[in-house]
């Protein structure tokens, strides 16, 4: 066996593995080249696959699980073996917590050589090691396996609750040949491979019969029902049952933010004094303080309906009195059946008094947010943010840091589904820079990533593949100097404290090293003037917005989180 097809009748492991993934539809490959798949991304070039090559592989991986989420296909991610493997990796766990159906692929070593441990170039037991990571993970040896290899990735990635798959292609696998039209015939075209499960009619009842009791009712929207494109039956029935709503941050969108019913803006209070909440695609998780405590109100009150694809969601935190358990799109129109045209909105009591809330709130934020202090803080520089999204609402906003990522969540309003990413179920930096490329290239649409200074440094480099694709993408840095803020001081003198940056750094200069446009903005009318020309130009964009450098907390809202320390400072000695 060789790596040439000698004749025309033989194909090889490359080729099949690119056949199979083009049969599936699956037309783009996040990576990083070398041994043993640099001639695969060549090839797959010349077959018509878009192959975007990155600087990490980490930020590859984190491409592919956007692209999962935005398309319903799952995003691929093709790395090298042992280190380019663990690169990757990273967004493989992290796309399986937020339920994105995403493929890692890597090639591998000799397996008779890693499994008797004898020293092969990047050596590693890879599947071993990816297993407890994500949903499952194949490996392939033989070259007519190739088909039903990529299939089950597929299934696994996509059916009931998405998440990623590791996929292991061993070296040799590339360059084995076979027969060319029983190498075709092996290929397995995946039909309907995220079925739907439709719910059972009386859990559906049940649900319903809850609902209708509600004197308080609330409606939960997730990053689930971003994911299950059900957005007009979603629409439908927030709007026919007339049940006030709160998208969780990636939900934001599914209906305007501006929308009547929204509670957003009131969002403590409908938390702590609703009396049935329907979880529509969102966990319980430590977001939402796991259902119980003080954020939802008087202890054992609350009655829950939860829509999930995953039976095993139910009860992991609190008790569900009517779970609701099959894919969204079909839950939801059951409802829809169920509800008819005689549904009583709930009374105006809780109606008025949520939007009594909400306009004392956004009155208050709308007083914050016309202050134009110098430098700028967070909520000024998102004021034009804020203003930006709205004239160009099908622009897909990309958002990370501590302070950034809070403020923006709640100043700037999302008007269509599946336009918000951010550092989702784990609250992970570094997904920045993936998650533009992956929506510049999927949607072809204008990307705006906010990004804390520290955040952005995760993915910074990436600039340059930005600039190399020439992507519609603007970022805006937002830098306050560090870490939740740029104030910090070290005791003893010396090192500069661990939140803290080098002061004043310019990121717009790093953008022009690569031939991108690159702005240093102080006002709010140099950021919207940067901002409008970076949208309407389409030009690869870095606007470093200089902020407050005082102005952030600790964590942003999850100061509490932190564990503190019972012991007092010790009395240093400083030197002299
Ligand atoms: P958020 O962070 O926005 O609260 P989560 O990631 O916690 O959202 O929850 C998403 C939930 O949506 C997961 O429990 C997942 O199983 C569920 N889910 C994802 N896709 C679907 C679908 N098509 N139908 C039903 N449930 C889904
Ligand atoms: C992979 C811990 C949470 S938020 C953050 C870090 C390092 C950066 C905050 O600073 P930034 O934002 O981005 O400048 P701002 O506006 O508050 O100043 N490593 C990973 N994930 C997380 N969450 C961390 C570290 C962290
Ligand atoms: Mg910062």
């Amino acid at each position: 066996m060789t790596s040439d097809v000698q004749s025309p009748e033989q194909t090889d492991g490359f080729h099949l593995v690119i056949d199979a993934l083009k049969l599936n539809g699956l037309d783009t490959i996040f990576c990083v080249p070398g041994i043993p798949i640099t001639d695969f991304t060549r090839k797959a070039q010349a077959e018509g696959i878009r192959v975007i090559s990155f600087r990490h592989e980490q930020h590859a991986g984190n491409a592919a699980a956007a692209a999962g989420f935005l398309t319903r296909k799952p995003g691929i991610c093709l790395t090298v073996s042992a280190p380019g493997f663990l690169n990757g990796l990273t967004a493989l766990a992290n796309a399986t917590t937020n339920c994105f159906p995403m493929i890692l692929i890597s090639g591998s070593s000799e397996r008779e050589v890693v499994d008797l441990q004898q020293g092969d170039y990047e050596e590693m037991d890879q599947l071993a090691i990816a297993k407890p990571l994500c949903k499952a993970a194949f490996r392939v040896l033989h070259a007519e396996d190739i088909g039903v290899g990529i299939a089950r990735a597929i299934r696994s990635a996509l059916s009931g609750r998405p998440g990623g798959v590791y996929l292991d292609l061993p070296a040799k696998l590339f360059a084995q040949t076979m027969d060319a039209e029983a190498g075709k015939k092996s290929l397995i075209k995946v039909v309907d491979p995220a079925p739907r499960q439709i719910p059972a009619p009386d859990s559906v009842q049940r649900a319903l019969a809850l609902l209708k009791g509600a004197k308080r009712p609330l409606i939960l929207l997730g990053k689930g029902a971003a994911y299950a494109q059900a957005d007009a039956d979603i629409r439908a029935l927030v709007e026919k049952t007339g049940i006030p709503y709160l998208p969780m941050s990636m939900a934001k969108g599914l209906l305007p933010d501006t929308h009547g019913q929204s509670a957003a803006a009131a969002r403590s209070y409908v938390l702590a004094e609703a009396d049935v909440v329907m979880l529509i695609g969102a966990r319980l998780n430590w977001l939402l303080s796991h259902g119980k405590g003080k954020t939802w109100g008087a202890p054992n009150q609350k009655r829950f309906i939860q829509i999930d694809i995953a039976p095993t969601e139910i009860d992991s935190n609190v008790a569900i009195e009517a779970p609701l358990i099959g894919d969204i799109g079909s839950c939801v129109s059951a409802l829809l059946s169920g509800i008819g045209a005689s549904w009583a909105k709930p009374p105006v009591e809780w109606t008025g008094a949520i939007t009594e809330r909400k306009d004392k709130n956004l009155s208050k934020m709308a007083a914050t947010l016309e202050l134009e202090p110098s430098p700028m803080s967070f909520q000024s520089a998102l004021s034009v943010v804020r203003d930006v999204v709205k004239t160009h609402p099908d622009a897909i906003v990309v958002n990370e840091g501590a302070n950034t990522l809070d403020f923006a969540r709640s100043i700037v309003d999302m008007y269509q589904p599946r336009k918000r990413l951010d550092v989702g179920t784990w609250g992970i930096m570094g997904i920045g820079m993936g998650f533009a490329v992956a929506a510049a290239v999927v949607t072809g649409k204008p990307v705006i990533a906010i990004e804390g200074d520290s955040a952005f440094g995760f993915s910074g480099m990436e600039v340059e593949t930005i600039c190399r694709y020439n992507l519609p993408v603007c970022i805006v840095v937002f830098n306050n100097n560090g870490i939740y803020k740029g104030t910090d001081v070290n005791p003893l003198g010396g090192d500069v404290a661990p939140t803290v940056f080098i002061k004043n750094a310019r990121y717009d200069i790093m953008m022009q090293a690569f031939g991108g446009v690159g702005v240093h903005a102080t006002t709010r009318d140099e950021l919207m003037t940067a901002m409008s020309e970076a949208i309407s130009s389409g030009k690869p964009t870095l606007i470093n917005a200089v902020i407050d450098e005082t102005a952030g907390t600790e964590s942003g809202r999850i100061t509490s989180l932190n564990p503190q320390s019972v012991a007092k400072p010790k009395a240093v000695a400083l030197p002299a």
